[in-house]
């Protein structure tokens, strides 16, 4: 049951940020980066495999993992909880859709100027010059083992082309976590969707709303240690509770018009 404090709380929020992990994902079938990695990666630890250090080692190891996930995404489908959220956009006067993912899925459930802490899966870049690539990535068949695949080669200097994401070790772009903080700063209440918080300077967002005075929920099956005042869990799958978060609130079940 959805505490009656926290409805008041959501219906009366002039300012509301959403923040979002790999789990608000989950649903539409993309492994999260606790999950054990799922397939030909399981021998990998994404977080060895997502440094500067790893391509430099070996590019197509690398280009071969991202092109593996820029496939899962192509073949997803934004859940319910995607749609919950560009939903929610529509009943409060001010909305900042922040994320630590790199799919499209809130675009293309219609969230719009979402912003993206760790890059896009969408926009390669040069690892030589930095140049953003123009050239439309082709639809990656499923790579023949799964692994390795060379990256193509920038047009202006002919460097390796690299997943337009923030490796770690990487500085996140200033502009978006400036945004970021901003808004977590400003915000009347943040809702926290599918993240395990271990992740820095991203997992700051949700610690500075709550110090900035606001309302802060998280919602993941697992429960979060913390339960401070003003702090609220909501424990089970995204896709099944900002929907009903959504219904609770605002009397609309996902989709309904008028
Ligand atoms: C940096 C893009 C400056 C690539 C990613 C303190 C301050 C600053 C930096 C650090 C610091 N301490 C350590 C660091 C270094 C490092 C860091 O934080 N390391 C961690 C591991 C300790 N940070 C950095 O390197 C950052 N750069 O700080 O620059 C700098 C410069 C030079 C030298 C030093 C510092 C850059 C970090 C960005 C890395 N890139 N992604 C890619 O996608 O491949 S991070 C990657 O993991 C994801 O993007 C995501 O952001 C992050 C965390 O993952 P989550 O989204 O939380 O997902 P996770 O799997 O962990 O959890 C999923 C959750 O969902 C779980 O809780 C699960 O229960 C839940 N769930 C599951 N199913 C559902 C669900 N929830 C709801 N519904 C469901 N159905
Ligand atoms: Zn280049």
């Amino acid at each position: 049951m959805i505490p009656s404090s926290l409805l008041t709380a959501l219906r009366s929020a002039r300012r509301l940020v959403v923040f979002t992990g790999a789990g608000v994902s989950a649903e539409s079938g993309i492994p999260t980066f606790r999950d054990a990695l799922t397939g030909l990666w399981q021998r990998f630890d994404p977080a060895a495999l997502a440094t500067p250090e790893a391509f430099r080692r070996d590019p197509a190891l690398v280009w071969g993992w991202y092109e593996w996930r820029r496939m899962k995404v192509l073949q997803a489908q934004p859940n319910p909880a995607h749609h919950a959220i560009a939903e929610l956009a529509r009943h409060v006067a001010e909305f900042t859709l922040i994320t630590q993912n790199v799919d499209d899925l809130h675009e293309r459930a219609g969230s719009d100027a979402v912003i993206h802490l760790h890059g896009s899966l969408q926009q390669p870049c040069c690892f030589a010059c930095a140049r953003s690539s123009t050239t439309p990535l082709a639809v990656p068949n499923e790579p023949e083992d799964g692994r390795r695949v060379e990256p193509p080669r920038c047009t202006h200097c002919g460097g390796r082309l690299r997943p337009g994401v923030v490796w770690f070790g990487e500085s996140l772009p200033a502009t978006a976590l400036n945004a970021a903080f901003d808004a977590a700063r400003r915000c009347d209440l943040l809702i926290s969707v599918g993240t395990s918080g271990v992740v820095y300077p991203a997992a700051e967002v949700p610690h500075l709303a709550w110090t900035s005075g606001a309302v802060v929920v998280h919602i993941n099956p697992q429960a979060a240690a913390r339960q401070a005042e003003r702090e609220f869990v909501l424990r089970g799958p995204a896709g099944e509770e900002l929907p009903e978060l959504l219904r609770q609130a605002f009397g609309r079940a996902l989709g309904a018009r008028g």
